[in-house]
């Protein structure tokens, strides 16, 4: 419901749970509204301060769960800490790259109270950097570029509806004349009936959009992330097209596609930057291109098909739109139905259609249609559920009769987990394996919902209900992608062609001959030993979201060691591993996003010494006493501890150099050992002098 309200007014969702399953219930919400950038706050209870982590009743960490699906998250523990951590949640869900941000407050902090100010003062938080601007090199770059290609496209993504910037990329478009194509969650961004629409791009899109894509030679990105399910293979993906990648989200570019220019800023700041520096242009040859391949395809549209007396999803989506003009607001669950909608009812407005794309949450629609319906109490609003979805939480019909509150809802009951059968149907040739579906008596469920009965203002609207809502269009209306059977969906954004068409496995005409740009994915080179230095704020939690992330994207690290600065409240983090230079920089990226990470230092960018610890405990009786000792002194070991069958030696110094003291120790037989990992320093600018005391201690290894 918070996501749904936030989606449908731009403005912040609050969810609130209580502890233990009230806290859980809200996580796949959380990572719903996480992978689509969406800002809301979920404030959950927790138990007393002095109970956690003693597995009290209805104790769960839901900070420890939900930490790798929130953009910030918090536990308070203390009253006067509620205003102010609220206060930064709100600011941190909003503001930059939008996300969900938890707050966990105990018992004993919700149960005392204060007097306390509110205070408007900009919230400070000194790791947090959420505004970027793209260089202005960069824009004129940019222009350039755009100046310069024959077969252009720009690409509207949600970032273009989060940052308002409707007006902006239109104003823009119309003068360069670029065709438009739109993610799914950027539908609406770019009006669907303008005729520089192209559509909706990617897996489930429209054929003609993908070829147009295949054929380009310049992609204008904007504020969209090269999902997978829009770019289908990478190796074959737009090889063609140079890409400019605007993205407010650094640590987005090029994170699946190589981009060849990346303007990091707000979409609307750089498309109004870039706006003066673009000529007007007409682009006759490529627009009657895509307007061939678009004709071809429309012969074949399921809406010039006879329906047979039979009711096609489709036709019911087309419709909707026709019926309501355009203008509702409509909220899609998941699945062939959601699919269907973004294709035949032609948003041309942002912000009216509320959908889960990122994660692909089946039972999203319902809740979000009643976060919607607060958020825009006036319009029309259309909840458009599959009869799998919708079942998933159709316990909202109680909020819904509590609250009094008016919806439409069309069920598109296909009898079917639809778009996991035609996958079945494609690729497991056929074996429907807890697809097929029996519903409740949805149209009694409709009835359910409105104790109160219908106002009389709707009778009108109710009777458009009976014919396209909560239709039951058989299996035989099953509609699948239109495309020849066996045709790989998932390996190329071949789209949903009526010619069957996959436009990656065929080069589309008259680009065969053109050279493949091999750089187009992102290439793995041999990794190496990179060392990085964290500086964060000294608060419980932050080593964990720091690990979390290297966890999350399967990066092993070599070693981690923390301590303190001598800056009150700053520890530093020295984090080794195994990096090739793209993911060096994905690494850098993703650290900063952490808003307790102040700064961040990849070594391999400037000299850097080095040094770690060991202490080892090795075999040395008195026969190989005097050898073992050597050998220490050799390497500038101290011995520190005697016993009777063996000693400890304590080394510091370079990994190289306490590999080489190990080898030289293993034939004695090596009792124990500890390494503390490395601890790494910039070198001062104003040091001419090298590293004393590794070239003393070069001199004495080499002794
Ligand atoms: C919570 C959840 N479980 C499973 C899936 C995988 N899934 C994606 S679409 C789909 C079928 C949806 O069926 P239905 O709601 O009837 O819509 P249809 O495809 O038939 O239009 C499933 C199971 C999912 N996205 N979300
Ligand atoms: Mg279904």
């Amino acid at each position: 419901m918070a996501d749904g309200y936030a989606r449908a007014s731009g403005k912040v969702g609050v969810a609130v749970a209580t502890s233990g399953p009230g806290a859980t219930n809200l996580v796949t919400g959380i990572a719903t509204a996480m992978l689509d950038s969406v800002p809301i706050v979920c404030i959950t209870g927790q138990v007393g301060s002095k109970m956690i982590g003693s597995d009290a009743f209805q104790e769960t960490d839901i900070t420890g769960v939900t930490l790798p699906i929130t953009k910030h998250n918090y536990l308070v523990t203390k009253v006067e800490h509620i205003a102010p951590t609220l206060r930064e949640a709100f600011y941190i869900a909003r503001s930059g790259r939008p996300g969900p941000v938890l707050v966990d407050i105990t018992k004993d902090a919700q149960q005392a109270s204060m007097d306390f100010e509110w205070s408007d003062a900009p919230v400070r938080l000194p790791g947090y950097r959420p505004d970027h601007r793209a260089r202005e090199e960069d824009v004129r770059r940019a222009a350039q570029m755009i100046e310069a290609a024959e077969r252009p496209i720009v690409f509207a993504g949600h970032g273009v509806v989060k940052a308002g910037a409707t007006a902006l990329v239109r104003e823009f478009v119309e003068k360069t004349g670029i065709p438009v194509a739109s993610t799914l969650l950027g539908l609406g961004g770019f009006p669907a009936t303008h005729p520089l629409s192209l559509g909706m791009m990617g897996m489930h899109g429209e054929v003609w959009v993908n070829t147009a894509i295949q054929e380009a030679d310049l992609i204008l990105a904007l504020g969209m992330r090269f999902d997978d399910r829009v770019t289908g293979n990478l190796k074959t993906y737009a090889v063609h097209a140079k890409k400019i990648h605007c993205e407010l989200d650094p640590a987005e570019i090029n994170k699946n596609v190589r981009v060849d220019l990346a303007l990091v800023g707000d979409v609307k700041d750089t498309v109004s930057e870039l706006l003066p520096l673009v000529a007007k242009k007409e682009r006759r040859g490529w627009s009657g291109r895509i307007a061939a391949l678009k004709g071809d395809a429309a012969v074949h549209d399921i809406q010039s098909m006879p329906h047979n007396g039979r009711l096609f999803a489709a036709h019911v989506m087309h419709d909707l739109w026709r019926i309501t003009e355009g203008k509702a607001l409509v909220v899609t669950d998941v699945g062939q139905h959601q699919m269907w909608e973004a294709q035949y009812y032609k948003h041309d407005h942002p912000r009216k259609l509320v959908t889960s794309g990122g994660l692909g949450t089946m039972g999203f629609a319902l809740p979000a249609a009643v976060g919607a319906r607060f958020a825009m109490p006036d319009e029309e609003i259309w909840v458009i559920a599959g009869d799998g979805g919708f079942q998933m939480t159709a316990c909202e019909l109680s909020t819904i009769a509590q609250e009094n509150i008016k919806l439409n809802v069309a069920i598109i009951n296909n009898g079917y987990l639809g778009m996991v059968r035609q996958w079945q149907e494609f690729f497991y040739n056929g074996r429907y394996s807890a697809t097929p579906l029996k519903s409740p008596r949805l149209r009694e469920a409709r009835r359910g919902a409105r104790p109160h009965g219908p106002p009389r203002d709707q009778a009108r609207r109710d009777r458009r209900d009976r014919r396209v809502g909560a239709q039951s269009s058989g299996h035989g209306g099953h509609r699948f992608p239109r495309r020849a059977r066996g045709q790989r969906l998932p390996d190329g954004a071949g789209g949903r062609g009526p010619q069957g068409h996959d436009s990656q496995a065929e080069p589309p005409r008259g680009t065969r001959r053109r050279r493949v740009r091999e750089d187009n994915v992102m290439t793995i080179k041999p990794p190496s030993l990179r060392t990085f230095i964290a500086y964060v704020e000294d608060l419980p939690g932050v080593l964990n979201r720091v690990t979390s992330l290297f966890r999350r994207r399967s990066y092993n690290i070599e070693s981690l060691t923390v301590g303190r600065t001598h800056t009150e409240g700053v520890s530093r983090m020295t984090i080794v591993m195994e990096a090739d230079d793209d993911a060096a920089r994905r690494i850098e990226a993703n650290l900063y996003k952490l808003v307790n990470v102040l700064k961040v230092e990849d070594t391999a960018q400037s000299a850097t010494v080095a040094r770690e610890l060991a202490l080892i405990k090795v075999r040395a009786d008195t026969a190989t006493r005097p050898q073992v000792m050597q050998v220490c002194d050799v390497f500038r070991a101290r011995v520190i501890d005697v016993g009777v069958g063996a000693l400890i030696c304590e080394i510091t110094g370079t990994g190289d150099k306490i590999d080489g003291l190990v080898d030289v120790l293993r034939p004695f037989g090596i009792v124990e050992m500890v390494r503390t990992g490395a601890v790494a320093m910039v070198r001062s600018a104003e040091v001419v002098d090298k590293d004393v005391s590794s070239s003393r201690e070069g001199s004495r290894d080499a002794a």
